[in-house]
C-alpha cells in the first residue's frame, strides 16, 4: 500500500474509534514484527489528555480479524473478572478493547484494512532485552499467572487465529517445501542453517506427539510471550499487563514458557549479527523457570513441568525454522530491515539451541531445584 493510502486509511480509523476527545496526534509506535502500531494522544473536554494504542491488523498473518477480536474480547473480559475477584486493578492488569463510535471492536477502512484499539496503560515501560534479571523473573510470574487465571477457561471455545501456529512438525514441513522450491536461490547462502534444521527434524515432533496422545493438556495460551509483550509498572517495576493478544488460542503451556526463554534467556538480541555474543543464559533460564512455576501456582501437570526444557529448546528451534523459511520464501511474513535479516535471526536461534543442548543436564538440574 502506498504511503498516501496508508495515511488515508489511518485517518479513517482515527475518525472511527470512540476516543472521547479531540485527537492531538498519532505517531508510529512499538517494535512488533507483524502489525502496524500507532500511539494516539487525545484531549478530553476537561483538558486532560489520554493515550491509545491503535493497530492495523496484518491480514496476511491474521486471515480472520473478527475471530482475533472475539478471542481477545472474551479472554480479557474473563481476566477482568478474575483480577477483580483477586482484588487487583482491572484497568491496569489486562488490556481493554476500545469500541468504535458504532460499538464495534473492529473498524474496516475503505481499502479493506482492519483496525482495533486499546487505551494505553500509563506509567508503564516495555523492555527489548533483559537489563535487570528481576524484570525477567517478574515476566515469568506474570505469564505463569496468565495460565493460572485461565486454567478453567474452556480452550476449545477459542478460535485458532493462526492455524497450526506452534505445530512444530508442520513448521518443519513448510521449511522443507520452501527449501525444495528455493524460489529466490537463497538456499546456497544458508547451507549451515539448513543442515542444522534437517539434523533436528526428530526433535520437532517431541511435544506435538505428547499432545496428540492426550498426555499434555490443551490450554488457553498467549503464544507470543516475548519479553517485549509485557508492560512493567514504572513505580514498582512489577510486570503488570500482558499485551499483543492476537495469538491467544488453544495451545501448550510449553510454548508460552519456551518462547519466553528463547527471547529472554540470552545474552544478545534476536537479530545480533555477531554470533560470538549470543549465548544461552542459564541463570536467566533458572530465574524464569522459578518465576513461571510460582506464577502457575500448581496448575501445571507433572509431565508439563518435566517437559519445560524441551519447551525452551523446541520453541527456539521452531522460531529459527520460521525465520529461515521466511528467508527462503523471500521475506513475506516477518518485517525485515535488510535483505538477510531473517537469516541473521535464524542463526541466533540455532546458536541458542546448540547452547541448550550443551547445557541440557544443567537445565534439568536447575528445573529440579524448583520441582
Ligand atoms: C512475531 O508480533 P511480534 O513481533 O510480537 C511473531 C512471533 C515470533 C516473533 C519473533 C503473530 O511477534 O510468533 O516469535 O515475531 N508473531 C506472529 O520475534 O507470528
Ligand atoms: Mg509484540
Amino acid at each position: 500500500m502506498s504511503e498516501n493510502m496508508n495515511y488515508a486509511a489511518r485517518q479513517q480509523a482515527l475518525e472511527a474509534f470512540d476516543f472521547g476527545g479531540r485527537i492531538l496526534d498519532s505517531v508510529r509506535f512499538g517494535n512488533g514484527h507483524i502489525n502496524e502500531t500507532f500511539c494516539v494522544t487525545v484531549e478530553h473536554g476537561d483538558h486532560t489528555t489520554g493515550r491509545f494504542v491503535l493497530q492495523r491488523i496484518n491480514e496476511n498473518v491474521f486471515k480472520k480479524p473478527k475471530e482475533v477480536m472475539e478471542n481477545i474480547e472474551s479472554v480479557t473480559s474473563y481476566l477482568r473478572e478474575r483480577i477483580r475477584e483477586a482484588g487487583g486493578d482491572e484497568s491496569r492488569e489486562t488490556l481493554r478493547v476500545l469500541r468504535t463510535k458504532s460499538g464495534n471492536t473492529l473498524f474496516k477502512d475503505s481499502s479493506g484494512g482492519y483496525w482495533r484499539c486499546y487505551p494505553y496503560v500509563e506509567d508503564t515501560f516495555c523492555l527489548q532485552q533483559v537489563e535487570n534479571p528481576e524484570h525477567f523473573y517478574q515476566a515469568a510470574r506474570s505469564f505463569g499467572n496468565f495460565l493460572y487465571l485461565l486454567k478453567d477457561y474452556d480452550a476449545s471455545t477459542l478460535h485458532e487465529t493462526i492455524p497450526r501456529f506452534h505445530d512444530t512438525p508442520h513448521r518443519y514441513r513448510n521449511f522443507r517445501r520452501a527449501l525444495k522450491a528455493d524460489l529466490f536461490g537463497r538456499a546456497q547462502s544458508a547451507k549451515e542453517e539448513i543442515d542444522f534444521v534437517i539434523g533436528h527434524r526428530k526433535d520437532c515432533a517431541k511435544l506435538f506427539d505428547l499432545l496428540e496422545a492426550g498426555e499434555l493438556p490443551l490450554r488457553v495460551t498467549h503464544n507470543d510471550t516475548k519479553l517485549n509483550n509485557i508492560l512493567f509498572d514504572e513505580k514498582t517495576g512489577m510486570a503488570i499487563c500482558i499485551v499483543d493478544l492476537d495469538t491467544i488460542m488453544p495451545g501448550l503451556s510449553l510454548s508460552d514458557y519456551g518462547d519466553a526463554i528463547r527471547f529472554g534467556a540470552t545474552t544478545a538480541a534476536e537479530d545480533e549479527l555477531d554470533l560470538s555474543k549470543v549465548h544461552f543464559d542459564l541463570s536467566l533460564y533458572e530465574l524464569y523457570t522459578k518465576g513461571y512455576l510460582e506464577g502457575t501456582n500448581g496448575a501445571l501437570t507433572p509431565l508439563e513441568r518435566e517437559c519445560l526444557p524441551w519447551g525452551a529448546k523446541i520453541l527456539t528451534l521452531e522460531c529459527g525454522i520460521r525465520f529461515l523459511t521466511d528467508y527462503l520464501q523471500g521475506d513475506t511474513y516477518f518485517r525485515i530491515r535488510y535483505p538477510e535479516h531473517n537469516l541473521v535471526r535464524a542463526r541466533t536461534q540455532f546458536k541458542l539451541v546448540a547452547d541448550m543442548e550443551q547445557r541440557w543436564e544443567e537445565m534439568y538440574a536447575a528445573l529440579h531445584r524448583y520441582c
